[in-house]
């Protein structure tokens, strides 16, 4: 008895090892190259994408997030690892760090400022792991820290915002007050420089500025605070709609209609911007397309091949009167 039962136990043990051993050799026949970091990807058809978001604080944000979740999936090809730094760059440091760590294929963010990147994209680089930015820049020297950088020319969009302002209100003696995005973003610092240099020569001035941070609470305080300090305020250029959406809050509570009292121009062209527009409480809106997705998917599977890719895309960014808001709103995707 103990013998059969002996035997089978061996047996089963053997044939074990035997198909353990053929499973190794088979894979030593070369069918699994040695493979670093960009072949990987290539074998079991799946890119590891490790993803740092700047954070959850506006409506732009919201849809570029989604167009990244809802094209970086498994049927496309794609493991999305995620993660949201609350506007803190240490949190977004910490998430490439752990995607160096856990080995992804291909690892893409959104610098929340321009400047500090360079220590954690060296690594990145060390460790074989291409890097593409997706919607704001990095101020880094080193182009060979980053694939490619796809995204809006912010200036631009601060000039067209600039140039409608100077259009309309160019001779009326229009004081001027600007909600600035967060402190060192590159939307933020190149929206501002666009803005100024397009109503330079004109009689526009820019009384007061300061950051909201991009967020609709901040972009009411500090409109608040300007309505204390001024009593002559003509217009409003925010940054985003959601700054911009907080100052008509703040203006309505002291009794001013904004888009009439006080004109507001702003920049994304979000639903909420653009419903606020055909309501006329805002009176322009520059548009910065967030749907940055299906670039990025095309981008990494370029640099998983191997294939060249170009070292900035560009996206096309859209301007809006009232208008025009009531026209494109039941068609907006985002
Ligand atoms: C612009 C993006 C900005 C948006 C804001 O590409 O970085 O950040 O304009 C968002 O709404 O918070
Ligand atoms: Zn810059």
């Amino acid at each position: 008895m103990a013998r059969t039962t002996l035997t089978r136990t061996v047996l089963a043990a053997v044939s074990a090892a035997s198909l353990f051993a053929l499973g190794a050799c088979s894979s030593d026949a070369g069918t699994e190259p040695a493979g670093g970091g960009e072949t990987a990807a290539a074998d079991d058809g799946v890119i590891t994408l490790g993803f740092s978001q700047v954070g959850a604080e506006s409506g732009w944000r919201a849809a570029n997030t989604k167009s990244i979740q809802d094209t970086l999936t498994a049927e496309n090809g794609f493991d999305l690892k995620f993660s949201d730094a609350q506007q803190k760059q240490e949190n977004q440091i910490q998430a490439i760090r752990s995607y160096i760590t856990q080995g992804v294929d291909v690892i893409a963010f959104s610098p929340v400022v321009e400047t500090g990147w360079d220590a954690v994209l060296q690594e990145a680089k060390a460790a074989g792991i291409p890097v593409i930015l997706t919607d704001r820049a990095v101020d880094s020297s080193d182009e060979t820290l980053y694939e490619s950088f796809i995204g809006s020319d912010f200036v631009k969009e601060g000039e067209m915002a600039g140039e409608w302002v100077a259009e309309q209100y160019d001779g009326e003696g229009y004081k001027a007050v600007e909600l600035q995005g967060t402190t060192g973003a590159a939307p933020a610092i190149d929206r501002k420089e666009g803005f100024a240099s397009a109503i330079e020569g004109t009689d526009i001035e820019l009384i007061d500025s300061q950051t909201g941070n991009f967020t609709r609470a901040e972009g009411k305080t500090v409109m608040e605070g300007f309505l204390n300090a001024h009593d002559d305020i003509d217009l409003v250029f925010a940054h985003n709609d959601d700054m911009g959406l907080g100052a008509i809050e703040a203006i309505e509570a002291a009794g001013l209609t904004p888009g009439e009292d006080i004109k507001i121009v702003t920049i994304d062209a979000v639903k909420d911007g653009m419903q606020a527009l055909a309501d006329g409480k805002i009176n322009y809106i520059v548009e910065c397309n967030p749907l940055l997705g299906p670039d990025l998917a095309d981008i990494a599977k370029k640099v998983l091949a191997g294939e060249e890719v170009e070292k900035r895309i560009v996206v096309k960014d859209e301007a809006f009167d009232q208008a025009a808001a009531k026209e494109a709103l039941p068609t907006r995707e985002y």
